[in-house]
């Protein structure tokens, strides 16, 4: 089932579809009772249909992500349409043997076809078609988006990359702006907002209250303990984005002065080195603890040694291999799209792909040679290790144990990334290793990333569960927004929203519709894997300090995890590999709790909050 992960065209990711089953009985035309043996063949036959509609889905969806064009918007809006309506009968014939006493592997089955569609349409001649046409038109405007800087027009990849690495406030306020103009907002919203009324309207007739619901039901508990669950997660791990967020609004009130980032109060949300705030990774500079400098640059280090992008992908991979994994096939190499290619236009946020679900694995991604990337690679690769390694289960069990699994993968992969490392692959001298005095720096630089993250990841899909719920109205979707992105990330645009933005779709999974609590629960989810193969692998030392680069036997353990794939519910799959059957925020803060340590002290004097 997993066709592709980070990638448009979201309502195709679950449940295409397949053929309506008769339910009527032939002689006397009344409904007669489903049965077990009906409910097997009905899901035999839809897994075929499924498996059919999906490769031909996944080719129309790769063609368009590569090659942008009037053209290839259409067919992909037809494809879409197909999908949509398939899907959506599916879903509705499932619910007619959900009551069955089902043997375990076909109940799971039925859920996945009743809940598992990321935007469903009212069972209708035009619905599915409008819906299309408004998503393949967001998930179009968003890619093609450009800005005029100088008398050239750039796109987002290299507005990413201005935001990343410059520290003019003034012209980094400009970027961040133009970026929240190169799109139409006011269209945008407009198609939003239509869509969600769609989407809601078939989330209804499925039997869900609104989306918001339908999204929360896959992840083998009732929609509204699994959102009790990201309250209770999201509460262990706050504490810690509070101090980093008092530590880094202190050290940018000291770099820009007070007229730029006041002492107290939100942060300017161009200044964290990222167009969303969301990592701050490149941020070390700015935000390192102490007066030691950062102990290397991994962005340096990957210059100087003449990477080139394939090259980190093949890094990649060689990580994956030590662990005793298989190659990836040859077909991956020649059919990956890994760097930006200058002659057209293509979708440059990072994904992963199987395009038959079998083998034909691939990433498209516009690839620099950086630290970001670097980790972006292993993630990217990370969903197409655990793709082959559940292919082997029935179509609709091909997927994550739930899909915060599938975003931890590469990123669990890249946690090992550690000066040891980088000395093994001969990236990093040796006599440049870093000792523990390096330690504090080196936590920074991955907390930069992993705890900034967290409040970005939840506010994401609070605003979409509230829009979908409306409990946010059309006409409150910007200011809804920066009221959550103040409450959870302590940030504050740095020009007044004009009256008709729309900032939301500044993102890539709001315009293409993503769900977004995934990268949340993988945030946590990648720290309980990391502690458990370190602990697997008898490792005695502090966790940042850990790599499991070389150790088979983790990697055996690992692979059987993502064998699996959502055959079991994931407390099954999480107990198969760390023993324990909670997500759990435990793992996270002991990794970082020398740096919290420390913080706590350095930021006793301030006012934290905001
Ligand atoms: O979208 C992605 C991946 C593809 S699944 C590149 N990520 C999130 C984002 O970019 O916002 C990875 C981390 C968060
Ligand atoms: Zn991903």
């Amino acid at each position: 089932m997993t066709l592709r992960y980070g990638v448009a065209l979201a309502a195709m990711v679950t449940a295409l579809g397949g053929a309506a089953w008769a339910v009527q009985d032939a002689e006397d035309g009344m409904t007669t009772e489903p049965t077990v043996e009906e409910a097997l063949e009905f899901l035999a036959d839809a897994e075929a249909e499924l498996r059919e509609f999906g490769e031909f889905g996944a080719r129309t969806a790769w063609v368009q992500n590569n090659f942008i064009t009037e053209d290839t918007n259409w067919l992909l809006e037809r494809m879409s349409t197909q999908s949509t309506e398939m899907s959506v009968r599916l879903a509705t014939e499932a619910a007619r043997y959900a009551d069955l006493d089902l043997p375990e592997d076909a109940a799971r089955k039925i859920a996945v076809l009743r809940n598992g569609i990321t935007l469903p349409a009212p069972n209708d001649p035009e619905s599915a078609a409008r819906l299309s046409e408004l998503t393949t038109r967001m998930g179009a405007a968003y890619s093609a988006g450009l800005m005029e800087i100088d008398g050239e027009m750039v796109d987002h990849n290299e507005l990413e990359n201005i935001m990343r690495t410059s520290r003019d406030p003034e012209f980094l306020s400009h970027v961040w702006n133009g970026w929240r103009r190169a799109y139409d907002p006011a269209q945008m919203a407009a198609d939003y907002a239509e869509m969600v009324d769609i989407a809601n309207q078939g989330a209804r007739d499925l039997g869900f209250d609104n989306l918001a619901q339908m999204w929360l039901s896959n992840y083998d508990m009732p929609a509204d303990e699994m959102e009790a669950e990201v309250e209770r997660l999201w509460g262990q791990v706050e504490p810690f984005y509070e101090q980093l967020h008092c530590h880094v609004r202190a050290n940018l009130n000291e770099l820009h002065g007070d007229d730029v980032q006041a002492a107290t109060g939100p942060i300017r949300a161009d200044l964290l080195g990222n167009m969303w705030a969301q990592g701050w990774s490149s941020l070390s500079d700015v935000a390192a603890v102490g007066d030691s400098e950062p102990a290397y640059d991994l962005n340096e280090l990957l210059v100087e040694a003449d990477y080139t992008p394939v090259r980190m992908v093949e890094v990649a991979e060689g990580f994956f291999s030590s662990l005793g994994l298989e190659e990836l096939p040859d077909t991956f190499w020649e059919r990956s799209l890994i760097e930006q290619p200058r002659d057209r236009q293509v979708a440059c946020h990072a994904s992963a792909w199987n395009l038959d679900s079998v083998e034909d694995l691939r990433i498209k991604m516009c690839t620099r040679v950086n630290a970001d990337d670097f980790v972006t690679v292993h993630h990217e690769l990370g969903h197409n290790y655990y793709q082959r390694a559940y292919n082997q289960q029935d179509y609709l069990l091909q997927s994550g144990a739930n899909d915060g699994f599938h975003e931890a993968i590469g990123d669990f992969i890249a946690l090992s990334v550690t000066p040891e490392y980088l000395v093994q692959i001969g990236l990093l001298d040796e006599d440049d290793m870093p000792g523990a005095e390096a330690d504090l720096g080196l936590l920074m630089d991955t907390a930069l990333d992993k705890i900034a993250f967290l409040p970005f990841a939840v506010m994401m899909d609070q605003w979409r569960w509230r829009v979908l719920r409306g409990e946010i109205e059309p006409a409150d979707y910007n200011s809804a927004w920066w009221e959550l992105r103040q409450s959870y990330q302590g940030i504050e645009p740095p020009v007044d929203r004009p009256a008709d933005a729309f900032d939301p779709g500044s993102k890539y999974h709001i315009a293409n519709n993503v769900p977004y609590l995934r990268y949340f629960l993988s945030h946590i989810l990648q720290f309980q894997f990391h502690q458990a193969a370190c602990e697997m692998a008898g490792w005695e030392g502090p966790l940042h300090r850990c790599s499991i680069y070389g150790n088979e036997e983790v990697g055996a353990r690992f692979n059987a995890m993502m064998e699996m794939g959502a055959s079991q519910p994931w407390p099954d799959a999480l107990e198969a590999f760390t023993g324990t059957r909670q997500m759990d925020g435990s793992a996270i803060i002991a990794y970082f709790q020398p740096l919290m340590d420390h913080l706590q002290e350095e930021n006793a004097d301030r006012e934290c909050g905001w």
